[in-house]
C-alpha cells in the first residue's frame, strides 16, 4: 500500500463518521427542583420520580433522535448535560458549559422566583460566551394548574428581554411537550448548522 492509499482510506473513514454521527451537547440549567432531571428522565426512560433527589454536579444522558430537515433525514445523538441547580455546584458550571451546542433554560411555573432567576442564569450564559447558542426557555410543571403562579404575558416579556425565540411549557409528570422540547432544541441547532 502506498502513502497516498493510506491517506485516502483515512479520508473516507473520517467522512463516513462525520456523515453518520451527529452529536449535540445540550446543557439543561435553571434553579433547583424545577424538574431538569425529571424532564430528561421522562424523555430518555419514560419514567417519573416523585421524590426530589438533587443532582450532584452534573449528570449526562444520551438519547438518539431522528429529524427531517431540507428533505433529508438526520440521525442525531443528543448528549444531555443535566447541571445541578444547587448553588454549591456553581463553580463547576464553567467547565460543563465547554463545547455546548444548545441550552435549555428552565423554571418552575408554580414558583415565581425560579422564573425571575432565569435572568441570572442567562447572565451566567452571557458571561461564559454562550448567549448566541440556540436556546429554548422551559416552563415546567404545567400539570399543576391550580398552583400556577407565572402568567404567559410575564414569560413573553422575559423571553423578549433575553432574546430567546422559543418557549415551551412542559410536564415531566404527564409527559406533555417533553419530546417536543428536546426535538425543538435539536432542530434549532440543526437549522443553525445546515441553513
Ligand atoms: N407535578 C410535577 N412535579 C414535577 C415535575 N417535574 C419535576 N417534578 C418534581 O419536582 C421535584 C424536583 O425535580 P428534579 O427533576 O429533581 O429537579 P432538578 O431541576 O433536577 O433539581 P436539581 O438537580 O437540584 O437542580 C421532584 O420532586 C419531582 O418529582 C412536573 O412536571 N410536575
Ligand atoms: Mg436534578
Amino acid at each position: 500500500m502506498t502513502d497516498s492509499d493510506e491517506n485516502n482510506d483515512e479520508k473516507i473513514y473520517v467522512q463516513e463518521r462525520e456523515e453518520g454521527e451527529i452529536t449535540y451537547k445540550i446543557i439543561v440549567i435553571g434553579d433547583p427542583a424545577i424538574g431538569k432531571t425529571s424532564l430528561i428522565r421522562k424523555f430518555v426512560e419514560f419514567q417519573f420520580e416523585k421524590d426530589y433527589i438533587p443532582t450532584v454536579g452534573v449528570s449526562i444522558s444520551k438519547q438518539p433522535i431522528e429529524l427531517e430537515h431540507g428533505g433529508k433525514k438526520y440521525k442525531i445523538n443528543l448528549m444531555l448535560w443535566d447541571l445541578a441547580g444547587q448553588p454549591q455546584f456553581f463553580l463547576l458550571h464553567k467547565v460543563y458549559f465547554n463545547g455546548a451546542n444548545g441550552v435549555l433554560l428552565g423554571f418552575d411555573l408554580t414558583r415565581t422566583h425560579t422564573y425571575s432567576n432565569t435572568k441570572e442564569w442567562h447572565k451566567e450564559l452571557v458571561k461564559n460566551g454562550l448567549a448566541s447558542l440556540p436556546m429554548v426557555m422551559v416552563g415546567n410543571k404545567s400539570d399543576l394548574v391550580e398552583d400556577r403562579k407565572v402568567a404567559k404575558p410575564h414569560i413573553d416579556y422575559m423571553r423578549e428581554q433575553l432574546s430567546i425565540h422559543d418557549y415551551i411549557e412542559t410536564s415531566a409528570l404527564d409527559g406533555r411537550n417533553v419530546k417536543e422540547l428536546f426535538e425543538t432544541i435539536a432542530r434549532r441547532i440543526l437549522e443553525k448548522n445546515h441553513p
